[in-house]
C-alpha cells in the first residue's frame, strides 16, 4: 500500500526458483542469517566523535534476542489486548524512509505497551498483487510471483537490520494462495448479499498500461496515476461493489471517530457528499413503452419554474436509436459516439457541448413543452443522471444555455431579498445564491427560497410530480482490473446458466502461473486458454472463468482482520479471535491513503460485522463495525535538496561540497546553491537509502531522530548532520546506567518529607517525566516531545550533586532507560545490562520490566514561585514553602531578606499586602 517513490529493484535478479514457485511458504524462515553489515562509524567525520560502538551493540542484541525473544510468550488471558498496526507495504524491494518513519512510530508505540502490560499485536504483511510486479515480468522476463518473493526477502531483511520487531509468526503476503482464496471467498460472500454486480460502464481506459482506472486513479488533468497517460473512454462489463448501500452509515459513523485526525474525517465526508433535494418526474409528451418520463434531481426546488430544458448523461438508458425520433436519432447517436473518441473525458465535460433529442417533457406546474438535451457534463452515476436546466440560477446550465442557444431569453425566478443586499439583479450573470421568489413562480411568488422549497415539494408530492430526495456523490467499487496479478474473480461464466460463483470447495480460483507477458492486449487471464475452459459447477457444461482480477484495494480491505487468525483454513478468520481483537487500537499510515484505503476498510468491516464473520464486544458497537480506533496519518519524509541558483536545475549530491555542512559549496562554480527540502524523488537527486544511513549513524540514532525531529503527523525534513546530538545522548545514559550499576543496588526511595530538596527536586522531575512520556505513547502522540523530555531529564540527573548510590538517583536512571527501551531498543537493553548487572538480572531484557508509573503527590511542588511587586511595579523574585504561601508576613519577611527586597522595601511600613494566584503574584503596597 505505502508505494516506493523510487524505481524498485534497479538490477536484473538471477532467478533462483522457478517460475511455479508456491509463495512465501518458507521465506519466513530462510533469510536471517544472509545479511552482513558493514561496521559502521567508519567513514562517517561526525560520528567518530560518539564513543559508542553501535554495530557492534546491535550485532549482539539481535543475536540475544534470536536466543530468546523478549516478546515470545507474555500472551496471557488476564492482560487486555492491544493491536497496533502499520500499514502494509508494497513490496518494491527496498524500504524508503516513508517507511522507516511509520514502521519506527509503530514499532515504538508497540514496545510501550508490551511494557504497560498488554497483549500486543503487531503483524506485517505484504500488499503483494498489482502493477509494478507485472510491469516488471514485461519488461524483464521475471514471473511476477519470483519478483514479489525476492523483493519481500530484501525488505524483509531491512526491516530486521532497523530492529522492527514484528509478529512473523502472523506474516502474510495478499499474493499467496492462501490468503487470496478468502478474498475469493469473501468477494463471493458480497456477491450472495447482493453487494457485488456486474453492469456495462464507461470506464478510464489507459491507453499505455492497458486497464481499467478507478477514477482516484486519473488525476485532475484526465491522465493516469502511474503510466501519465491521457485517459481515454471504453465501454466494458464491469465488476462492482455495492458500497452506496452503506453510503449512510459510512457517513454517519465518521461521527463515532473521536481519534481520528478531523481532516481526514473531512475528506472523507467530503467524499461521501451527502446532498439533500428533490426528485422531479416529468412527463414526456410521446411517451413510449419504455419510458414515459423522466427523472431529475435538484437540490434547488425552489427554482422549479425556471426550468427551461431537461439534459441526460450521454449514458442515459433514453439515448439510444429506439428511444429517439427518427430525425434526431443519427445525429445524437453520432454525438454521443463522438464522445467516446474525445481523449480527454475532463474536457469534454467542461466544454458544456450538447445537442437536441428531439423529445419534449411537460413542466406540470408551468404547462410549457420544455425540450431534452444530451450533454457530458451531466454525469450518469450522480442522482438520475439527469438534471433539469435552470440556467438563470445555476452557473453549469447557463454556460450550456447559451454555448448550445437554448433559449432566447432566461428566466429568473429567484431574486435576492432586498434586504440582504443592495445590489440590483445584473442579467447578464446566473444568481446562484437563495433568495425571494420572483413574480414568475407562479403561487409561490414573495415567498423566500426556504420556505419555498417546502411548499413546493409538498404541492408537487401531491400530484406525485415530486418528492424530498437524498444523493451521495459516493460511487458503486469498480473493482475488476484486466491485468494479471490480482486475484482472480471466482466467478464462472456459463452458456445455460449464465453467471454461476465458483462454489466455495472448489477455492481458491488459482492464478495460473504458465503465462506469457506481452504487455498488450488486455488481460493475460484472458490469453491462458486451459485455465479459461472450465466446467460450468451448475450443469457441468463447457464454460469459461471470469479473467478479471480483484482491485488491490480489496486484498488490503480486510488483511488486518486476517492477522488475528492468519494461519485459518477454515475461514477468512476466526469470529472469536478477530472479536477479541479488533477494532486496530490504533493504526498507523500514510495520508495519501486517507480516502479510498480507509473507506474500503469501513466498508469491509462493516459488511464482515453485518455478516456475522465477527461479532459486537464492548469494544464493537454492535451496527458500527469501524474497523480502526486511533488512526495516525504520519507526515513525508522530504529531502535536502540542492539547485543551481543560475539556472534552477537540481544538483546531484556529488556536485555539492558539504565538507562544511552549514556552508555548502557548488564544486564546479564554487557558488553557493539553493537549498530547500522536497518530496523525495529520483529526478530532485534528493532521496536516502536508509541501509545507508543506519549503517552509517548506527539504528537506535536513526530512530531517535526521525521521531524527534518532528511530530509523527507533520513533514519530517530529512538531514543527518544533528544525528551525532542523539549519539551523545545515548552515550551519555549509558554513563549514567553504568554509574548505577557500579553502585550497590537501589534501597528503598525514602518517604517525600524525609528527601532532602535535591532528592525532592530529582524526584519531582523523574515523575513529572514519566507522566509526560506516557501520555506521549498513549494518547497524544508526541513522540517527539517525549524524547525531548527524556533528554531533559537525563541532564538534570547528571547536573545533580546526587550520588549513585542514592536510591533517588537510581529510580531516575532506570525510569529514563525503561522509558528510552522502546525508541532505542539495542542501548536500551544495553544500558539495562549495565544496571543489573550487580544483581545477576542481566539475563533479564529491559522490555520484561514494567512501564514506570507515576505517583500524584510526587509531582506536587513543594515551593511557590513567587513574583513580588512594590506599588504595582515587579521588583523580585522569591521561593516561598507552600505551606507559606499565602501568609503575607512570611513572604514579606523573606522578602526584606534579599538584597533586592532591601532597595524597594527599605525600611518603609508596609500599608497593605495584596497575595494572589496562591502566592505566586504578591503586590506590597507601600
Ligand atoms: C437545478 C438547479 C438549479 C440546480 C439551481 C442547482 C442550482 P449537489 O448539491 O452537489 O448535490 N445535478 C444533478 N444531477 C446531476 C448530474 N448527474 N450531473 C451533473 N449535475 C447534476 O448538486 C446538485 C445539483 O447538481 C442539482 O441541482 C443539479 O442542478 C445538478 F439553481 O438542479 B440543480
Ligand atoms: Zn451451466
Amino acid at each position: 500500500m505505502l508505494r516506493c517513490q523510487l524505481q524498485p529493484w534497479t538490477t536484473p535478479l538471477r532467478a533462483s526458483s522457478s517460475a511455479r514457485c508456491t509463495f512465501l511458504r518458507n521465506s519466513s524462515n530462510r533469510l536471517y542469517a544472509t545479511t552482513t553489515r558493514a561496521t559502521p562509524n567508519a567513514s562517517n567525520k561526525s560520528t567518530k566523535k560518539a564513543s559508542l560502538n553501535f554495530g557492534a551493540m546491535e550485532a549482539k542484541w539481535k543475536a540475544r534476542w534470536a536466543e530468546s525473544p523478549p516478546f515470545k510468550n507474555l500472551e496471557t488471558k488476564d492482560k487486555p489486548n492491544y493491536y497496533v498496526l502499520s500499514m502494509f507495504p508494497y513490496p518494491s524491494g527496498m524500504l524508503h524512509m516513508g517507511h522507516v518513519r511509520v514502521y519506527t512510530i509503530s514499532d515504538t508505540l508497540q514496545r510501550f505497551r508490551h511494557m504497560s502490560g498488554y497483549n500486543v499485536l503487531h503483524p506485517m504483511g505484504w500488499d503483494a498483487f498489482g502493477l509494478p510486479a507485472e510491469n516488471a515480468a514485461i519488461e524483464r522476463g521475471i514471473h511476477p510471483a519470483e519478483w514479489t518473493v525476492k523483493n519481500i526477502e530484501l525488505m524483509k531483511e531491512q526491516m530486521r537490520m532497523l530492529s522492527l520487531e514484528f509478529d512473523w509468526s502472523r506474516e502474510l503476503a495478499t499474493c499467496d494462495p492462501s490468503y487470496y482464496k478468502w478474498t475469493q471467498y469473501i468477494f463471493l460472500e458480497m456477491y450472495k448479499a447482493g453487494l457485488a454486480y456486474q453492469k456495462e460502464a464507461v470506464v478510464n481506459w489507459d491507453p499505455v498500461d492497458q486497464t481499467v482506472l478507478a477514477n482516484e486513479q486519473v488525476d485532475h488533468e484526465g491522465k493516469s496515476w502511474r503510466s501519465g497517460a491521457l485517459v481515454e473512454r471504453k465501454k466494458l462489463k464491469q465488476w462492482f461493489f455495492k458500497v452506496t448501500d452503506f453510503s449512510e452509515d459510512l457517513l454517519k459513523d465518521i461521527d463515532l471517530l473521536e481519534n481520528w485526525p478531523q481532516r481526514v474525517k473531512q475528506m472523507q465526508r467530503h467524499w461521501i457528499g451527502k446532498s439533500k433535494g428533490a426528485e422531479f418526474d416529468f412527463p414526456l409528451t410521446t411517451p413510449t413503452e419504455k419510458v414515459s418520463s423522466l427523472k431529475v434531481f435538484t437540490s434547488r426546488p425552489d427554482t422549479i419554474f425556471g426550468v427551461q430544458y431537461l439534459v441526460v448523461a450521454p449514458e442515459h438508458p433514453l439515448v439510444n436509436k429506439d428511444s429517439l425520433p427518427k430525425e434526431q436519432a443519427a445525429s445524437v447517436m453520432e454525438f454521443v459516439n463522438d464522445l467516446n473518441k474525445v481523449q480527454n473525458m475532463e474536457e469534454a465535460e467542461e466544454n458544456k457541448k450538447g445537442v437536441f433529442t428531439g423529445l419534449y417533457v411537460n413542466h406540470p406546474l408551468t404547462k410549457e413543452d420544455i425540450p431534452i438535451y444530451v450533454a457530458p457534463y451531466v454525469l450518469a452515476e450522480y442522482g438520475t443522471g439527469a438534471v433539469m436546466g435552470v440556467p438563470a440560477h445555476d452557473k453549469r446550465d447557463w454556460d450550456f444555455c447559451h454555448t448550445n442557444k437554448v433559449v432566447d431569453k432566461v428566466k429568473f425566478v429567484v431574486e435576492p431579498s432586498i434586504k440582504e443586499t443592495d445590489k440590483p439583479l445584473d442579467y447578464a450573470e446566473p444568481f446562484t445564491a437563495q433568495g425571494v421568489l420572483s413574480a414568475l413562480s407562479g403561487p409561490y411568488a414573495g415567498m423566500k427560497s426556504q420556505e419555498a422549497m417546502k411548499a413546493i415539494m409538498r404541492d408537487a408530492s401531491k400530484i406525485g410530480f415530486g418528492h424530498g430526495a437524498t444523493q451521495y456523490r459516493l460511487k458503486d467499487w469498480l473493482l475488476s482490473r484486466q491485468r494479471y496479478w490480482g486475484a482472480p474473480i471466482p466467478i464462472i461464466h456459463c452458456p445455460e446458466c449464465d453467471v454461476v460463483p465458483v462454489p466455495n470447495e472448489q477455492l481458491p480460483v488459482h492464478l495460473p502461473l504458465d503465462i506469457s507477458f506481452t504487455g498488450k492486449g488486455g488481460s493475460p487471464l484472458a490469453q491462458a486458454e486451459d485455465w479459461v475452459n472450465c466446467k460450468c459447477p451448475k450443469c457441468n457444461g463447457p464454460a469459461k472463468r471470469e479473467t478479471d482480477t480483484m482491485d488491490t484495494f480489496v486484498d488490503s480491505s480486510w488483511y488486518f482482520m486476517r492477522f488475528t487468525d492468519p494461519h485459518n483454513t477454515s475461514l477468512p478468520f476466526d469470529p472469536e479471535k478477530a472479536s477479541a481483537r479488533l477494532p486496530v487500537d490504533i493504526y498507523i499510515g500514510g495520508v495519501e491513503h486517507a480516502i479510498l484505503h480507509l473507506l474500503y476498510s469501513r466498508f469491509y468491516s462493516k459488511f464482515l460485522l453485518r455478516n456475522g464473520a465477527y461479532h459486537a464486544t464492548p469494544d464493537i458497537k454492535p451496527g458500527n463495525g469501524e474497523p480502526f480506533n486511533v488512526l495516525l496519518t504520519q507526515g513525508m519524509v522530504h529531502g535536502q535538496t540542492y539547485k543551481d541558483p543560475a539556472t534552477q536545475r537540481f544538483l546531484k549530491p556529488e556536485e555539492v561540497d558539504t565538507s562544511e555542512p552549514k556552508n555548502p559549496k557548488i564544486i564546479a562554480t564554487g557558488e553557493t546553491p539553493l537549498i530547500s527540502f522536497e518530496k523525495m524523488s529520483k529526478s530532485k537527486y534528493n532521496g536516502v537509502d536508509p541501509v545507508n544511513v543506519v549503517n552509517q549513524h548506527g539504528v537506535d540514532p536513526v530512530r531517535l531522530h526521525i521521531l524527534y525531529k518532528a511530530p509523527p503527523s507533520e513533514v519530517l525534513e530529512w538531514e543527518d548532520t544533528s544525528i551525532v546530538g542523539m549519539q551523545r545522548w545515548l552515550a551519555k545514559v549509558l554513563k549514567l546506567a553504568e554509574s548505577v550499576g557500579n553502585d550497590s543496588p537501589c534501597t528503598d526511595i525514602p518517604a517525600l518529607d524525609k528527601m532532602t530538596s535535591e532528592e525532592r527536586d530529582v524526584y519531582r522531575e523523574t515523575h513529572t517525566t514519566i507522566k509526560q512520556v506516557t501520555e506521549a505513547m498513549s494518547t497524544t502522540y508526541s513522540l517527539n516531545t517525549a524524547i525531548s523530555d527524556l533528554i531533559k531529564l537525563s541532564n538534570h540527573v547528571s547536573a545533580s550533586s546526587l550520588q549513585p548510590s542514592s536510591p533517588v538517583y537510581q529510580h531516575a536512571v532506570r525510569s529514563i532507560v525503561t522509558m528510552m527501551a522502546p525508541v532505542a531498543p539495542t542501548i536500551g537493553e544495553e544500558c539495562w545490562e549495565a544496571i543489573t548487572i550487580q544483581t545477576n538480572n542481566s539475563s533479564r531484557s529491559v522490555f520484561a520490566q514494567p512501564w514506570p508509573v507515576f505517583e500524584e503527590k510526587a509531582l506536587e511542588k513543594d515551593t511557590v514561585d513567587c513574583v513580588i511587586q512594590v506599588n504595582g511595579k515587579t521588583r523580585l523574585n522569591i521561593t516561598v514553602p507552600v505551606a507559606l504561601a499565602s501568609d503575607a508576613a512570611t513572604i514579606e519577611k523573606l522578602a526584606r531578606d534579599t538584597p533586592q527586597g532591601q532597595k524597594w522595601l527599605a525600611d518603609k511600613p508596609i500599608r497593605r499586602a495584596i497575595v494572589a494566584k496562591n502566592g505566586q503574584l504578591v503586590n506590597f503596597v507601600i
